[in-house]
């Protein structure tokens, strides 16, 4: 193994731009998950001048929004964030699924990390436990993945 080259992405956000795409639906758990994507950038080295927000109404637009933002080549990475509840819609699957198969394809097209920080939870309370309670903070779990890939994209360019 010692003579194996290995590459790996730090955690240093020092020198990145990132971009949080946030849906408004579900708002009392996306905010947390902002306020925890927005902690982990500032504990990593971020500046404020670094991040850009941008809202949407809900996780099933942030696939259309996400692309335009990873096309424009302003930022290393993107964080999408958002929360389906099963119990707050009939369509969870539609919303949930064609959220992620869109935003894997958005990166897939674009070379662009996107962080997938959308909570798909069967109920309210499952959702609040993964924004800033007992399970943590989905959303600076998300922002500290999109600094690891941006990272390791610029090691596998260097
Ligand atoms: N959007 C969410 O982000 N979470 C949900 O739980 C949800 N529910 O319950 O339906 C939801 N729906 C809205 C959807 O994301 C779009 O904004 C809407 O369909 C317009 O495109």
């Amino acid at each position: 193994m010692d003579n194996i080259r290995t590459l790996n992405g730090d955690l240093v956000a020092r020198d990145l731009r990132i971009a949080i795409v946030a849906a408004r639906f579900n708002d009392m758990i996306v905010d947390s998950l902002i306020r925890g994507a927005v902690d982990a950038l500032l504990r990593h080295g971020a500046a404020e001048k670094q991040i850009e927000l941008i809202r949407v109404p809900g996780a099933f637009d942030l696939p259309f929004v996400v692309r335009r933002v990873a096309a424009s080549k302003r930022y290393d990475a993107v964080v999408a964030l958002g929360a389906v509840i099963r119990g707050a819609t009939p369509h969870f699957e539609y919303v949930s699924g064609q959220c992620a198969a869109g935003l894997a394809r958005v990166a897939d097209d674009t070379g662009v990390p996107v962080a997938f920080g959308v909570l798909t939870t069967e109920t309210i309370e499952q959702a609040i436990e993964r924004a800033g309670t007992k399970a943590g903070n989905k959303g600076a779990d998300a922002a500290l993945c999109a600094v690891e890939l941006a990272n390791l994209l610029k090691r596998m360019e260097a």
